[in-house]
This record gives structure tokens, sequence and C-alpha cells, in this order.
């Protein structure tokens, strides 16, 4: 049986951060979905389709990942594209918290998926999407923080602001 693992989040937009968590993870599981979560409560800088076609843009070299966007619960979605596993970045003792919520509440929805936790690279622990945003919005050096394709669509987002 295929290992098949989804990588959720907003990835508003997506960091190196979130690109070396979703790496590692296709190096363990057959096929890895980065899956963006389109909630509409939320007011993102970059549309769905936007961050589809970021995604799949700087993950185009790694064959087993494909790129998805979902709505409803995470489970749910996992379970209707056949995934039994979760995989999750873990930056630093702030993020345990919620995510021990997060994986807890989806073991009670569903006992059948499993959630592994990649610890980050040293290099990205200080690294979010709202950071890289906040510098980019200043036009700060986000060159070392995001894949060129996600800088040049921060500053053209930016310009127009
Ligand atoms: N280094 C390593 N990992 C990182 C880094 C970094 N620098 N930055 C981010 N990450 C990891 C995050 O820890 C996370 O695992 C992943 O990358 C994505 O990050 P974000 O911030 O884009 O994703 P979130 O936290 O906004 O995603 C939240 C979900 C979409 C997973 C969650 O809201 C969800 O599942 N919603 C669906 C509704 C649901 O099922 N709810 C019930 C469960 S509570």
């Amino acid at each position: 049986m295929a290992s098949i693992a989804v990588c959720p989040g907003s990835f508003d937009p997506i960091t190196y951060g979130h690109l070396d968590i979703i790496t590692r993870g296709a190096k363990v599981f057959d096929q890895v979905y980065v899956s963006i979560l389109n909630n509409s409560s939320k007011k993102p800088l970059f549309t769905v389709e936007e961050r589809v076609a970021l995604i799949k843009e700087v993950t185009k070299d790694i064959p087993n990942v494909k790129v998805d966007s979902f709505q409803g619960l995470l489970v749910d979605y996992a379970n209707n594209i056949g995934a039994n596993a979760i995989i999750r970045g873990l930056r630093a003792v702030s993020d345990f918290e919620y995510e021990m919520q997060l994986t807890s509440m989806n073991r009670f929805l569903n006992n059948k998926i499993e959630t592994f936790y990649i610890m980050t690279n040293n290099q990205y622990s200080f690294l979010s999407s709202s950071i890289v945003k906040e510098v980019a919005q200043y036009r700060g050096n986000i060159s070392e923080l995001v894949p060129p394709k996600v800088e040049e669509a921060l500053r053209s987002k930016f310009a127009k602001k």
C-alpha cells in the first residue's frame, strides 16, 4: 500500500521553511499532498489560486508532490484523498501547544490518521509567512527566506498597495 501524506497549511505565501518540511516529507512518504486551507473567514494576501500556482512552481522538481486546496475538516479531506498521515513542521516550543491541540482534535475525529512532526532546519526556526510579509511590505531583504518566484510575487503585491 502506498503511503500518502498531507502537508496542510495556509502557505500565505510558501517560505523556505515550508519547502524544507515538504522536501524532507517527500523523502519518507510515497506521495505528499501540499494542501491549502480555503478559509473564507480569513483575509489572506494571496488568493488560493495564487498560492497553488506558487507552490506548484517551487515544488516542480519533486515528482511525488501534488498541490491542492481544501475546505472543511482536514481529517475528512485526508480521508477523501486516501491519506493516512499528516505532516506538520515544528519550529520552537511555542508551536507545541497549538500543534498538540490540533493533533489531539484530529485524532479524536479520526484515529486512523497519524500526525508526523518534522523539526525545522535551525536556519528557518524564526521564519513564518507573517514575518516574511511584514519584511516585504517595508522593502526588507527576503531573498534568503523565500524562493525567487515568491519574492517576485510579494514585491508585486506590495507595489500595488
Ligand atoms: N520551519 C518549519 N516548518 C514550518 C515553518 C518553518 N519556518 N513555517 C511553517 N512551518 C510549518 C507549520 O508548522 C505547519 O506545519 C506548516 O508549515 C504550514 O504552516 P502554516 O502556518 O501555513 O499552516 P497553519 O498552521 O495555518 O495550518 C492550519 C491548518 C490549515 C492545518 C488547520 O487550520 C486546519 O487543519 N484547518 C482545517 C479545519 C480543521 O480540520 N479543524 C480541526 C482541527 S483543529
